[in-house]
């Protein structure tokens, strides 16, 4: 392994030091002078009417400080909550219980042990309804109604949405030579961190100031929300986010635990501390996907698309708790049309209330990327499939080209740049595509099925424009502050947090190479509202493409403030000197530079500097990136299937990816190892189920399963590097494309495998029970 001392290329993580050995700070390792714990009484029921609560025998629990139930919220004002789409969501049942694991009441007391064992002294008499599981029949006439909370509601529609061209599709359509068709359901699926959600929660009586220690990947957005909610100044209000042990979009929505740990250390006067445990956190934190598609693609008898039409159903759960910005209740489904040029896209969204846990968008999911890519990806193959073409020379013959670029989507995108053709002949070259074709045509003729699947994805990441993108009214845009030490060693406060992506390393190797300095003299401080700048956080792969460009803008401000410095040190005008890596030297003198470290150093000194310059390189710096970034890649799988027993075996995966400029490849590399290692997931083992009653089927880690390393290949990756020409170092994100660009090459390579069968497709996840069913030509239903 190579060590870069300055600047961008692979370096060994930082924060590894305290994770690797165990010295981590998480939430769950916080803890205060007095602190109580709190427990949470979940429904048993997806859909029942609440007659009556009493908590008399756990209140009498020795160890009980408190009881919270939606009564005691409604007193507060608290028993509901905004979400982030706009909707209102119960902190505590009032009324009903609307899904399975819903929050009913919150126990504190002095250990968890006690707070658990009270929640069983709790008695509420429910009185069941039916349940609405199936999102088809969410919208039936004879649905029940879940949410008769909001006023004039007689039905589970939450929204219509569309976009693209209609009339122009039906066009494109009612002319077309083949038009292929297919259903496809994107399981609803969970982000499953392994540190589940919590909070501590510390209202000081003296100073009214509210800390929370909390998993959030938004501390920012968090205040903010706290303090619409609970009524305080932001000023009274710290949110900290300490080590976060993987978040994958699970930690961006606000949950009611933490609202009740709050409310539990307003009424008690102590620190309160809230971590829910696995099954807690699988049945009632932010689900992912859900989305139940109708595609149809039309193209030419030779293999040029010409269209898309999509419609979807998407079941939002019980309350519409969505992470995405305000206008896109889709999330970036609208990017559908994918890596293709076609003529004409129209699509349409129908959100739908079930009696599932709320939330939306979470698991590395780029908005809802994941479900546009699977769905574009999926109908390329079936078009293959019904052409009888080579789906490698399918997408060949229609990826965008080079020339094309920044390109104008059907449906309003403009993709910054790309060169598609280059990427995907790099994957095929790596997996030696020919040689494997031969290879399953004499494992055909010996009746063994391999599959190889291919996918091409482009993503749209780095939310957003400010004039188009807000969460709940807060514009997304992000800042950054750097100091620098009157030795040259700098720190860098960012509003973007971690969880687990390396920003404590990347971010100070983006502000070593603009300053020339070692990365070790950059310290990254993130996930504290009282140090650092308002920014809207960590999701949707936004940190390199929005805070990382805020990073190299703060950095060069400073390099500029200390060039006026060494102006005033060489007695020269600033526009004489010359920037060289960690230096500013005279035009046409090499030798009389001054470095950084000395500049600095003279910034705090007795030295005489312009009169409207301040003694110190010190900057902050707010971006509102001018479009979103667009990485692409090109992934081809290829699995052995067994036919006896439906089981599917991932022999390789050969992953392409373009995010531009690179900041640390290992890091890069690790992110999409971690991806690829979700895609199979994704297409082979996971599903959150329920069953007609709206019992959750999938609460433990024994029955949602999570990919280990045996069921992964060694991963072979290649890179094309394409700059966004708006970035200003040219990278785009990267930290969910592998989640959103594997999940559809492990299916096609599956059903690729399948061809003797004549199976066209088949829903995820592919499981042995599922293949099997395949082959015998009766697919499952989840
Ligand atoms: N990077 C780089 N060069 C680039 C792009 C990125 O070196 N051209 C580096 C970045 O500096 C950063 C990492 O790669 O250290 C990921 O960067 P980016 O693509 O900007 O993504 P974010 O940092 O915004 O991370 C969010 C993204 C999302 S939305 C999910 S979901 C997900 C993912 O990151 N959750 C993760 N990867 C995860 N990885 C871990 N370990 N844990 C999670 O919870
Ligand atoms: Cu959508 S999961 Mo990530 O954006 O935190």
């Amino acid at each position: 392994m190579t060590t870069a001392p300055v600047g961008h290329g692979t370096m060994l993580r930082k924060e590894d030091a305290r994770f690797i050995r165990g010295r981590g700070t998480y939430v769950d390792d916080v803890t205060l002078p007095g602190m109580l714990y709190g427990a949470m009484l979940r429904s048993p029921y997806a859909h029942a009417r609440i007659a009556s609560i009493d908590i008399s025998a756990a209140r009498a629990h020795p160890k009980v400080r408190a009881v919270l139930t939606g009564d005691t919220l409604a007193g507060l004002n608290l028993a509901w909550m905004p979400t982030l789409s706009g909707d209102v969501q119960a902190v505590l049942a009032t009324d009903k219980v609307r899904f399975q694991g819903q929050e009913v009441a919150f126990v504190v007391a002095e250990d968890r042990y006690a707070a658990r064992d009270a929640l069983e002294l709790i008695d509420v008499d429910y009185e069941p309804l039916p349940a609405v599981i199936d999102a088809r029949q969410a919208l039936a006439e004879d649905a029940p109604v879940i949410r008769d909370d909001l006023e004039g509601r007689t039905d589970n529609h939450i929204f219509d949405w569309e976009t693209g061209d209609k009339a122009a599709a039906d066009e494109v359509f009612a002319t077309a030579e083949v038009v292929s068709k297919q259903d496809m359901l994107y399981p609803r699926v969970h982000p499953a961190p392994l540190e589940t959600c919590g909070a501590v929660a510390h209202l000081d009586k003296v100073t009214g100031k509210l800390t929370v220690w909390t998993t959030t990947q938004a501390p920012h957005a968090h205040r903010t929300l706290y303090a619409i909610v609970a009524g305080l100044p932001e000023h009274k209000i710290r949110i900290i986010s300490p080590d976060i042990g993987g978040g994958f979009g699970n930690k961006v929505g606000i949950y009611p635990g933490y609202v009740c740990a709050v409310v539990g250390s307003i009424v008690t006067g102590k620190p309160v501390k809230w971590m829910e445990d696995r099954s807690e956190n699988l049945m009632s934190t932010s689900f992912a996907r859900d989305y139940h598609m109708h595609g149809e693609i039309a193209s030419t008898r030779d293999g040029k698309i010409l269209g898309l039409r999509v419609q979807v159903l998407a079941d939002h759960g019980a309350f519409n708790g969505t992470a995405q910005p305000t206008k896109f209740p889709a999330g970036f489904f609208g990017v559908f049309t994918g890596s293709y040029d076609l003529t004409a896209a129209h699509c349409s969204v129908t959100g739908v209330y079930t009696n599932k846990a709320p939330g939306g968008v979470a698991y590395a999911c780029s908005f809802r990327i994941t479900e546009a890519v699977y769905l574009v990806e999926r109908l390329v193959d079936v078009l293959a499939f019904d052409l009888g073409m080579d789906p490698a020379e399918l997408r060949r013959k229609n990826l965008l080209r080079p020339e094309q670029f920044p390109y104008p989507s059907r449906t309003g995108w403009e993709y910054d740049s790309g060169d598609y053709p280059r990427a995907l002949e790099t994957a095929l070259d790596l997996a030696g595509y020919a040689g494997l074709r031969a290879e399953q045509r004499e494992k055909r003729e010996r009746g063994e099925l391999m599959g190889i699947g291919i996918s091409f994805f482009t993503e749209a990441v780095g939310a957003g424009p400010r004039k188009h993108m807000d969460i709940l009214g807060l514009g997304m845009a992000d800042g950054a502050e750097l100091r620098v030490h009157p030795t040259g060693k700098a720190v860098l406060r960012l509003s973007c947090q971690s969880q687990g992506q390396g920003h404590e390393t990347t971010f100070a190797q983006l502000v070593a190479e603009q300053l020339g300095i070692p990365p070790d003299d950059v310290d990254v401080v993130h996930g504290d509202t009282d140090q650092t700048p308002f920014g809207l956080g960590t999701y949707g792969s936004r940190s390199t493409p929005v805070s990382g460009a805020v990073t190299v803008m703060v950095a060069r401000k400073v390099r500029e403030r200390a060039r006026i410095v060494a102006s005033a040190m060489l007695e020269v005008s600033p526009d004489d000197l010359e920037w060289e890596k960690g230096r500013w030297f005279v035009r046409g003198d090499q030798a009389s530079g001054r470095t950084i470290q000395e500049i600095a150093l003279a910034a705090h000194s007795d030295l005489e500097l312009p009169e409207d310059v301040e003694g110190h390189l010190d900057a902050t710096c707010v971006y509102n990136p001018p479009n979103l970034t667009y990485p692409f890649g090109a992934y081809v799988c290829v699995v052995d299937v067994d036919a006896g027993t439906g089981q599917v075996k991932v022999r390789r995966f050969v992953a392409v990816d373009d995010c531009g400029v690179r900041i640390n490849p290992m890091i890069v590399e690790g992110q999409i190892h971690g991806g690829l290692a979700d895609g199979i997931g994704m297409a082979l083992m996971q599903v959150m189920a329920f069953d007609e009653d709206g019992n959750h089927l999938g609460g433990s880690f024994m029955d949602y399963l999570l990919p280990t390393a045996k069921e992964c290949p060694s991963w072979e990756l290649g890179e094309t590097v394409t700059p966004s020409p708006h970035h200003p170092i040219g990278a785009k994100g990267i930290g969910e494309s592998a989640t959103v660009g594997s999940p559809p090459a492990v299916v096609n390579a599956v059903i690729d495998a399948l061809r003797p069968y004549g199976v066209r497709h088949a829903d995820m996840p592919l499981t042995p029970a599922a293949v099997w069913s395949a082959v015998q030509g009766r697919p499952l239903r989840t």
